[in-house]
């Protein structure tokens, strides 16, 4: 059984979504970041850099237990260790696959996060930086309906981790203060996204808000 340390994040819930798609057995253990449970020695020993998700897989490469953090790595290997489609092992696709899912942790994850601290009760205005990552939000939403014009998901047209990693984001449009209206490509696919029954779930882990 995986063991899931996560909170109501969209970075969490990238990995709960992927542990219900690939149909895994998986425990949730709650990190309370807005207690600063993510400090404590036992979460550190799995997540260094004091963020989470997390895992620890007791049956790692080699039948021996792995530790993992950094949402990105997780995913590839959750996908390599069931051999999932969700990351291609045609190389081509992979790379497409690859592109997009690094897009979304150096672009949508950090940028759509800042927006969040200073536009969604920001402890105090400022509207510099509110500005500057609303401004570079839309840039990324631009950018997602472009791509999302072109197929179906956001790598080739084949759902895959680079749309498990940017679903959760976009999913707290109201944060970041976008209308989806204004996306219509992003707006489909977020609605197709919330029909998979995994996606349902996993979103609820450990509880949904948006
Ligand atoms: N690049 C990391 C980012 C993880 C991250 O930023 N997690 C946030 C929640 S979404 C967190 O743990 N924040 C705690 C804190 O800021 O102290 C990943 O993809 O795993």
């Amino acid at each position: 059984m995986i063991e899931l340390f996560t909170w109501a994040t969209p970075n969490g819930r990238k990995v709960s979504i992927m542990l219900e798609e690939l149909g895994l057995e998986y425990n949730v253990n709650e990190v309370n970041i807005g207690k600063g449970e993510q400090h404590e020695p036992d979460f550190l020993a799995i997540s260094p850099n004091n963020r989470i998700p997390g895992i620890i897989d007791p049956d790692g490469p080699g039948g021996k237990p792995i530790k993992m953090f950094e949402t990105g790595a997780i995913l590839i290997y959750l996908a390599e260790k069931t051999k999932s489609e969700l990351y291609p092992s045609d190389m081509r696709k992979r790379m497409e696959v690859t592109q997009w899912l690094m897009w979304q942790m150096g672009g949508v994850g950090p940028m759509f996060g800042q927006a969040h601290v200073f536009m969604f009760k920001p402890k105090e205005d400022v509207p510099q930086a509110a500005d500057r990552y609303h401004k570079e939000t839309k840039r990324l939403y631009k950018v997602m309906n472009e791509q999302l014009g072109k197929g179906r998901y956001l790598a080739n047209d084949d759902y895959s981790i680079a749309d498990i990693a940017t679903f959760p984001w976009v999913d707290r449009n109201n944060r970041h203060q976008v209308d989806l209206a204004e996306y219509p490509n992003v707006k489909r696919w977020h609605e197709e996204l919330w029909e998979r029954p995994a996606v349902k779930k996993g979103m609820d882990v450990p509880f949904y808000n948006t």
